[in-house]
């Protein structure tokens, strides 16, 4: 039921929030993204982080989001700079997290009523959005039910910060009409303590280039190389699944505009949407299986992008 018109104003505000990547793969894997060149070369960083030991993050600064039954709820509190999102799914079914920072005294009702209204009316509530939508800030990406995501921005500024989820139920009903808007403030001393890196991940316009021995567990510095946003997510496969089939059931079902928890796989997390030059720490406790990963931007192909590639864990 989404045509590329449709799903344009709807993108806007996902695009840079933090999950628009995500779902760009996705769409585009469905072979009807619209394009997403985006010039805009901000220098913010981010970071994604989940300490491999203890499942949480691995900075002082640190916020935690559950997800039980159709809301988002919060532990912990967020100073500027760098800071520590976990995105950990509790819920049998997959969200999403877009999170970025509204204007001076917007409250969620309001929000919520302009999301009622278009998603590019609510886009005019948000600081910074332009024609994409807010700047990315790099976050948790999809997370599928029992996952975790944790995402260290690198450069929070002060400010509200509102949390939505834009996926749907089988009826097309949107996760955030059923509660998932939320906001959380950022406030207090800039924190500076970045997580330690165990390798780097690299996005570019036509390759994902891995650590060299990257087995699924610690913190990785994920940089786009490239000239467009990437993003960087994960995907549990049961075996007999491969990655095109799954991510394209993913990308099928999203367009339908139906719930996006198909057979074949889980979303493991992942960084979302990354603007050239910027960065993010994602730490990753995967458990044993077989995983495929992706970056899911600016392809208008059924087939899977080049930004792809699949590991195994234990
Ligand atoms: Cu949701």
């Amino acid at each position: 039921m989404n045509q590329p018109t449709s799903t344009t104003p709807r993108r806007r505000l996902r695009r840079g929030s933090a999950i628009a990547a995500s779902f760009a793969t996705v769409l585009a894997l469905a072979g009807c993204s619209s394009s997403s060149k985006s010039d805009e070369s901000k220098d913010t960083t981010a970071t994604t982080a989940a300490s491999a030991d203890s499942g949480g993050a691995p900075i002082d600064n640190a916020l935690t989001i559950t997800t039980p039954d159709m809301e988002y709820d919060v532990s912990g509190s967020l100073r500027p700079g760098v800071g520590a999102i976990t995105m950990d799914n509790t819920d049998d079914v997959t969200h999403m997290l877009a999170f970025a920072q509204v204007k001076d005294g917007v409250t969620t009702d309001q929000v919520t009523a302009a999301l009622d209204k278009s998603e590019e009316e609510a886009g005019k509530l948000f600081v910074d959005s332009g024609p994409e939508g807010p700047a990315p800030l790099g976050t948790p990406a999809l997370v599928g039910p029992g996952q975790r995501s944790t995402v260290t921005a690198l450069d929070l500024k002060p400010g509200t910060y509102a949390m939505i989820c834009f996926l749907t139920d089988d009826q097309g009903e949107p996760h955030w009409k059923m509660g998932m808007v939320k906001e959380v403030e950022i406030s207090g001393d800039t924190a500076t303590e970045k997580p330690e890196s165990d390798g780097t991940i690299t996005l570019n316009d036509d390759a994902i280039t891995m650590p060299d021995d990257f087995n699924g567990s610690g913190t990785f510095l994920v940089t786009n190389t490239g000239k467009n946003p990437h993003a960087f997510s994960v995907a549990k496969l049961d075996a007999g699944t491969s990655l095109a089939t799954f991510a394209g059931a993913v990308g099928q079902t999203e367009q339908a505009g139906k719930s996006i928890d198909v057979d074949g796989g889980v979303l493991a997390g992942g960084v979302d949407a990354l603007l050239p030059g910027q960065s993010a720490y994602l730490t990753l406790d995967l458990e044993p299986g077989h995983y495929g990963y992706i970056s899911p931007e600016d392809m208008n192909s059924p087939e899977l992008p080049p930004q792809h590639g699949e590991f195994d864990v234990g």
